[in-house]
């Protein structure tokens, strides 16, 4: 392996797609996808309700000014927000018997040492301290649905780009986009987990991705990281984000209604995906360390004219020419 210049360009196959070399690159990842926010989406609960779509556009401005190494933005709460933030209560209550053993273990962790609790809505500010001592993780504020290639290769920086509106106060069970819940109680807790952030590999693979392994990567994503179901101790529990945010499909997703199939990657990357609604299908590995080393062996396998090394030390990505 030989060390190539920092232009990407130089890579032997030209037309790579561009990707972040260093973690302020990330202020060029901030593609969003607006099909589910309130302003576009005539389904959305929002959609009719002036004061909360005003509300969201002011937390999302934070989120466009934001820069690589500027402190977290905190947000002030209001009263009605602060409401609809008990799905923390619901959602609590039946954990113990639907979530897996690490997101059981994160929540007591943020519960102890990070403030969570009912009464109040935590700030990624301190969340993100949380995580940087645990599993270098850290946060970044972001104004919506991102692109998959733009949320992927953040991932790689260990950098998990999270929404900070609440969801509206209409639909606290179920909410079509991410919203603060979904990252605080479904994400947060699992980033706390060594083995679960090496799930962050996934990044490391998208970065220069063709379309096509973009795509597959997000799919393995979706029914991994977003809505991933793991045996352990012979029953079947929740480690995805979108299971464990969501009071209806937590308990939909291990109700036996669903269809379900074992987890692998060469399938799972290729299954057509429900972003509306509850999942048709949900995929089960044998464990959770199971889902790890598949999802590692094959973005191992993807096929690229270059090989790509995480330099923790200065944050930015090495590239190597594998000619
Ligand atoms: N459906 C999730 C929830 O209600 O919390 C949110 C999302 C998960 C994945 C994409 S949006
Ligand atoms: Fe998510």
């Amino acid at each position: 392996l030989k060390r190539v210049a920092d232009d990407v360009r130089s890579i032997p196959e030209e037309k790579v797609p561009w990707f972040p070399r260093q973690i302020k690159d990330l202020d060029r990842c901030n593609m969003l996808i607006t099909k589910f926010d309130p302003d576009m989406d005539q389904e959305h609960p929002g959609y009719s309700d002036p004061e909360y779509r005003k509300r969201r556009a002011f937390i999302s401005e934070l989120a466009f000014r934001y820069k690589q190494g500027d402190p977290l933005p905190t947000v002030e709460y209001t009263a009605e927000e602060v409401s609809t933030w008990e799905v923390y209560r619901q959602l609590r209550s039946i954990y113990p018997g639907l979530a897996c053993r690490q997101f059981l273990d994160g929540l007591q962790q943020l519960e102890k040492e990070c403030g969570y609790g009912e009464d109040r809505i935590p700030q990624l500010r301190e969340v993100s301290a949380f995580l940087k001592e645990k599993t270098g993780f850290q946060l970044r504020p972001v104004a919506g649905l991102l692109s998959a290639r733009d949320f992927l290769n953040s991932l790689a920086f260990r950098v998990f780009q999270c929404t900070q509106y609440i969801r509206h106060s209409s639909a606290p069970m179920h909410s079509p986009e991410p919203d603060c819940c979904h990252e605080l109680l479904g994400h947060i807790p699992m980033l706390a987990d060594k083995e679960f952030a090496q799930f962050s590999q996934i990044g490391l693979a998208s970065l220069g991705a063709t379309d096509e392994d973009i795509e597959k990567l997000s799919t393995l994503y979706w029914f991994t990281v977003e809505f991933g179901l793991c045996k352990q101790n012979g029953t079947v529990k929740a480690y995805g984000a979108g299971l464990l945010s969501s009071y209806g499909e937590l308990v939909y997703a291990l109700s036996n209604e669903p269809e379900y199939k074992p987890f692998n990657p060469e399938e799972t990357a290729v299954q057509p995906y429900q972003d509306q609604t509850y999942q048709p299908v949900y995929f089960v590995s044998e464990s959770f360390e199971d889902a790890k080393i598949k999802l590692r062996r094959y973005s191992a396998a993807i096929k690229r004219p270059f090989a790509v090394r995480y330099d923790p030390f200065t944050c930015s990505v090495e590239v190597l020419d594998q000619s």
